[in-house]
C-alpha cells in the first residue's frame, strides 16, 4: 500500500467516498462482467443523450481506442466548471467524485441517465484506473485527470475551445482490470445497438462510433425517430400500407410519442420506453395504449358498418395482430417496478397515452379510410381465426390428444419421470430416428423422430399448426400445452435437443423448430432448455476403426492433423510428405459425414448423444429484437432477405446461437 501514502488528505477523502463502489461494484453496475462494463459506457453516453433531450447536444460519439481506452464525446453544454457551493470544488470534480451527485442537477427536463441505469459519473470514475475529462464551455477548454477516482490536480483551463466545437464534454476512461477481471474490452456490436436505439428514440440526434482497433465506423441518424424505428422493426414483413401512424404530444409535464404500422404477419411487436429506458414488462403506458387501440378501432368499425350490430366487439388481441408499435413517454420522475424493474409504474401515464391515442388515432382513421378498412378487415380475420383455433384446440383437448396420458405414437419415451434428468431428441428422419432409438440410454433419453418439413409457423396461425402432425407430436411429448393453456410447469424434459443432418435441409428444419419454440414456447427457450446436437463432420479412421477420431468442426480438422503429425515426427516416425495429410497422421481414411443416417446406432450414440462426450450448443436468446428480426428474415415472406441471410450466414446457421 505504499502507493496510497502519496495521496493528499483531499484525495483520501475522495477515495473514501468512492470506496463502496470499488468494494461492491455489483451493487452499482449489476456485474463486473461485460454487462457491467457496458454500464459505464451507457452512463456517459446517456449523459450526452440528456444534453440532446434538453435541446443542447446534436451528436454523441464513442471512440474505442487502441490502448484500451473508451472515449465519449458530446457537443452539449459541457459539464459546468464553476465552483460547486456544497463541495467547494468545481462542478466537474463534484459529479466525478461524489456518489449520486449527478441527480442534483438539471432540475426540470427529462433524464435518460437518471433513469433505471443512472449510476452517476462518479461510479465510472471509481472503477477506472485512469479517467480524463475535457470540457469546452464559454469559449474555454478545461482539463482534469483522475486515477482510481482520485483527482491528479484541480480542473485547469488549458486554452480556448476549438473553433467549430465551442461546447461539449469529452470523457476518456480505462476500466480497472482488477475490477473487470473477465474482460476490459467492450462489445462493438452491443454499443452499436445502444447507439442505434438512442438515435431512434431521440429525434434529431446523431450517434456514432469509431473502433480504432479494427478501423470500423458506424453512424446513426433517423429523421423520423420512432417512425424509422417501426420501419426497421418491420423489415422483412409486409406492411398493409407504407404509411406509419405517428403522434408526438405534450400533456402536462409529460410527453407521449407513438408510432405504429400494421403488417400482414400474425405477430404483435410493441416496444415501450420511458425516458429511453426500455420496459419489457410493460406498464401504464402500454395499458393506456391497448385500451385506446381496442376502443378506437371498435368505434370506427361500428360507425362505418364494418362490424354489424349483432356481431361481438373485436378483442384487444384481434386489434393487435400484425401490429408493430413503439411507445415512448418522457416524464420528470419515472418509477420502474416489477422483478427486474422492467415495468413503468406512474399511474397518470395511462391516462395520458389513452387520451393522445383516442384523439389522434380516431382522427388518423377518419383521414385514411383505406388503411382503416384494411386494419379492421385484418382484425375481423383474426377474430374468425381465433374462433377456429379455439374450436380446433377444444376438439383436440376433447379427444385427449394433448393429454399426458396419450403420447405420440412415434415417441420412444425414457423411463425416468424426473424432468430434470430427462432429455428428448428431436431427430430428423425416421432412419436416424431408428438409430437413435437403438443407441440411446433409454433411462434418460427419449427420441421423437420428425418426418419431412416441420410447418413454417411464422406464416401459420394456431389452428393450422394444430393440424400439423409433427407440431402436435412435439406439443404432446413436451407436456406443456399450447396457446392459452401453455404451462411451463408441465415440461417433461429439461433438455430438448434438436438433432439434424449437417446440411441445408437439416439447418432448415432446425430453424423451423427454433421459430416454433421462439414464437409459441418462448418460456422454454428462455429457460435454457433448447439445445442443438452437433454431429461430427469428419471421422479419421484407424485400422479396425477402434481408435477413430471424430472431428466436429471444419477448422478443427487441420489443427488436429498438424498436431498429430508433429507428434509422430517428434517420436521419430517417418512421415511421407507426398501423402495426404490424414495418411501422414497415421489414419487409413478420412471420412466426411453428411447425414446422421451414415452412422450406425452405436456410432451415433458415441459421437452425438453420449452425455460424456457429445457437443451441445445451448440456444439462448440474448437479444430478442435481433432474434425477432432474424426469424422475420428467415421465415417471413421476403425471399430476397432470406436468401441474403442464408448466404451470408450459411456457416453459422448450424450453430444458431442468438
Ligand atoms: C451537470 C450539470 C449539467 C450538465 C452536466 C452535468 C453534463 C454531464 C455530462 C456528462 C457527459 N456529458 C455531459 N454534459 C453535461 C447542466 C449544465 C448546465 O446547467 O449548464
Amino acid at each position: 500500500m505504499s502507493e496510497q501514502k502519496q495521496y493528499s488528505a483531499d484525495q483520501i477523502q475522495v477515495l473514501e467516498g468512492l470506496e463502496p463502489v470499488r468494494k461492491r461494484p455489483g451493487m452499482y453496475i449489476g456485474s463486473t462482467g461485460i454487462e457491467g462494463l457496458h454500464h459505464l459506457v451507457w452512463e456517459i453516453v446517456d449523459n450526452g443523450i440528456d444534453e440532446a433531450l434538453a435541446g443542447y447536444a446534436t451528436h454523441v460519439h464513442v471512440d474505442l481506442l487502441e490502448d484500451g481506452g473508451i472515449r465519449v464525446i458530446d457537443d452539449g453544454r459541457g459539464i459546468p466548471t464553476d465552483l460547486h457551493p456544497k463541495t467547494g470544488k468545481s462542478t466537474v470534480e463534484t459529479v466525478l467524485t461524489v456518489l449520486h451527485a449527478g441527480g442534483k442537477f438539471g432540475g426540470g427536463g427529462y433524464k435518460v441517465s437518471g433513469g433505471l441505469h443512472g449510476v452517476g459519473l462518479s461510479v465510472v470514475n471509481a472503477l477506472s484506473t485512469k479517467l480524463l475529462v475535457e470540457v469546452y464551455r464559454d469559449g474555454k477548454a478545461f482539463h482534469q485527470e483522475y486515477r482510481l477516482g482520485a483527482p491528479q490536480g484541480d480542473l485547469k483551463q488549458v486554452g480556448k475551445a476549438p473553433v467549430g466545437s465551442k461546447h461539449g464534454t469529452v470523457i476518456t476512461f480505462y476500466p480497472d482490470p482488477s475490477i473487470f477481471i473477465e474482460t476490459q474490452a467492450v462489445s462493438y456490436d452491443t454499443i452499436i445497438d445502444h447507439l442505434r436505439h438512442s438515435a431512434y428514440l431521440t429525434k434529431g440526434i446523431r450517434t456514432s462510433i469509431h473502433n480504432h482497433v479494427t478501423g470500423q465506423r458506424y453512424s446513426f441518424y433517423f429523421e423520423g425517430g420512432i417512425q424509422s424505428y417501426v420501419r426497421h422493426l418491420n423489415v422483412g414483413k409486409d406492411p398493409i400500407d407504407d404509411d406509419v401512424f405517428y403522434v408526438d404530444k405534450q400533456i402536462k409535464d409529460s410527453q407521449v410519442e407513438v408510432a405504429m404500422q400494421y403488417t400482414d404477419s400474425f405477430t404483435e411487436t410493441i416496444k415501450q420506453f420511458a425516458n429511453n429506458v426500455v420496459n419489457p414488462e410493460g406498464g401504464s403506458h402500454l395499458t393506456g395504449f391497448r385500451t385506446a387501440l381496442t376502443r378506437v378501432i371498435n368505434d370506427y368499425a361500428r360507425k362505418n358498418g364494418l362490424l354489424k350490430e349483432k356481431e361481438d366487439n373485436l378483442s384487444g388481441e384481434d386489434t393487435r395482430e400484425g401490429l408493430t408499435a413503439v411507445i415512448l413517454v418522457k416524464l420528470p420522475d419515472p418509477q420502474f417496478e416489477g422483478q427486474t424493474k422492467g415495468k413503468l409504474g406512474n399511474p397518470e401515464v395511462r391516462g395520458y397515452v389513452e387520451q393522445v391515442m383516442n384523439e389522434y388515432l380516431s382522427y388518423y382513421l377518419e383521414e385514411h379510410p383505406a388503411i382503416a378498412r384494411k386494419i379492421i378487415g385484418k382484425a375481423l380475420l383474426s377474430a374468425r381465426a381465433r374462433k377456429a383455433a379455439r374450436a380446433a384446440r377444444d376438439n383436440i383437448i376433447r379427444k385427449g390428444v394433448l393429454d399426458g396420458a396419450s403420447m405420440p405414437g412415434k415417441l420412444a419415451d425414457c423411463s425416468s419421470k424426473d424432468p430434470s434428468k430427462s432429455e428428448i431428441y428431436l431427430v430428423e428422419g425416421d432412419s436416424a430416428g431408428g438409430s437413435a432409438k437403438t443407441g440411446r440410454d433409454s433411462k434418460t433419453q427419449a427420441i421423437l423422430p420428425l418426418r419431412g418439413k416441420v410447418l413454417n409457423v411464422e406464416r401459420a396461425r394456431l389452428d393450422k399448426m394444430l393440424a400439423n402432425n409433427e407440431i402436435l407430436a412435439i406439443i404432446k411429448a413436451f407436456g406443456v400445452g399450447i396457446g392459452d393453456s401453455f404451462n411451463i410447469d408441465g415440461l417433461r424434459y429439461h433438455r430438448i435437443i434438436i438433432m439434424t443432418d449437417a446440411d441445408v435441409d437439416g439447418s432448415h428444419i432446425s430453424t423451423l423448430l427454433l421459430t416454433f419454440f421462439f414464437r409459441y414456447m418462448k418460456e422454454v427457450v428462455d429457460g435454457g432448455h433448447i439445445y442443438l446436437a452437433k454431429p461430427p463432420l469428419f471421422e479419421l479412421v484407424k485400422p479396425g476403426r477402434k481408435n477413430s477420431i471424430f472431428i466436429y468442426d471444419e477448422s478443427e480438422l487441420e489443427t488436429q492433423l498438424a498436431e498429430i503429425i508433429q507428434k509422430r515426427k517428434a517420436e521419430g516416425i517417418k512421415v511421407n510428405v507426398e501423402d495426404d495429410r490424414y495418411k501422414q497422421a497415421g489414419f487409413i481414411e478420412q471420412k466426411r459425414y453428411k447425414g446422421l443416417g451414415e452412422m450406425d446406432a452405436e456410432q451415433l450414440f458415441e459421437t452425438t448423444m453420449n452425455p460424456e462426450k457429445r457437443v451441445l450448443v445451448q440456444v439462448r436468446v440474448e437479444d430478442t429484437e435481433r432474434a425477432d428480426a432474424i426469424f422475420n428474415k428467415l421465415m417471413g415472406t421476403e425471399v430476397e432477405l432470406r436468401k441474403n441471410f442464408i448466404t451470408a450466414n450459411a456457416k453459422f446457421v448450424k450453430d444458431l446461437d442468438i
